[in-house]
């Protein structure tokens, strides 16, 4: 019986069917130029994690098979510091290395500046749908007031069209980005905290009410890709998705030159009207 429980948490064990198949076996495809590192520490951390898990299931099972039968003399135990200080010492050791080698990652991401070239793109939060805003030709993300919140007026994010910058800015509900370019999101969210996931581009970061953060990253491979909401951010949450679509540099520009005449025309019939 205890041999049976043995092996039926091990076969349940995730760590030791990643050690075993040595691959992302539950990750979807990387299409991020930093996906290659994120990948390759939450290996190293799965594997390290399961080689633990099976040394502990081990010395369980050895410590089941041998326990003394009644009637047989006491047997000497190891020492307290071979049982219990050495391993207790080593695993503090292996935790405080994955916090640190897990921090240097997800600071790089997160807080070193992307690099000067690096497009802008604003994404916002709403319940329940994201929008993305480009800054348009003046590369300058115009003012927005909350006043003018009116997504039904086809203004979702509040755009001051008194200010000069947002005239040209762009506001799709899908992302759509060049392959091979650093992109700097801005972060933001109008009602409650919703968490901005793409998989593909092992990217995860919260947008608040109130706080403009910043996170940015490479997308390498031209597809489809979703994008979630990581936050339970209430009754429509699970609805709350988005599309990423990565295209190659000619193909952006097609698309973008197609927005901005859109916007021309948009603009040029809202003046006739006046
Ligand atoms: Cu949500």
């Amino acid at each position: 019986m205890p041999l049976t429980i043995f092996l039926a948490v091990i076969a349940l064990c995730p760590g030791l069917s990643s050690l075993v198949s040595g691959s992302q076996f539950w990750m979807p495809p990387n299409a991020a130029l930093h996906g290659i590192a994120v990948d390759r520490l939450m290996r190293l951390n799965l594997t390290a994690l399961g080689t633990c898990f099976i040394i502990a299931h081990l010395l369980l099972l050895i410590s089941i098979l041998r326990r003394p039968r009644p009637g047989a003399s006491p047997k000497i135990l190891p020492s307290m510091w071979a049982m219990e200080v050495i391993p207790l010492t080593l695993l503090c050791l292996m935790y405080v290395w994955m916090a640190i080698t897990a921090q240097r990652l997800w600071a790089a991401n997160r807080f070193e500046g992307p690099s000067p070239a690096a497009m802008q793109v604003e994404v916002v939060g709403v319940q329940f749908q994201w929008y993305f805003r480009y800054p348009g030709e003046d590369a300058a993300f115009g003012g927005t007031r909350p006043e003018l919140v009116n997504a039904a007026a086809g203004n979702p994010l509040g755009l001051d069209r008194q200010d000069p910058h947002s005239a040209d800015d762009i506001v799709a509900s899908e992302l759509v980005l060049p392959a091979g370019r650093e992109v700097d999101v801005t972060l933001r969210a109008h009602d409650v905290i919703h968490g901005f996931f793409v998989p593909a581009m092992r990217l995860k970061q919260n947008a608040v009410p109130g706080m403009v953060l910043h996170v940015h990253f490479t997308p390498e491979l031209p597809g489809e890709y979703p994008i979630l909401c990581s936050q339970v951010c209430g009754l429509g949450h699970a609805r709350m998705q988005a599309k990423l679509r990565v295209l190659p540099r000619g193909d952006y520009a097609l698309w973008l030159a197609a927005r901005e005449a859109k916007l021309h025309a948009i603009q040029a019939a809202r003046v006739k009207a006046q």
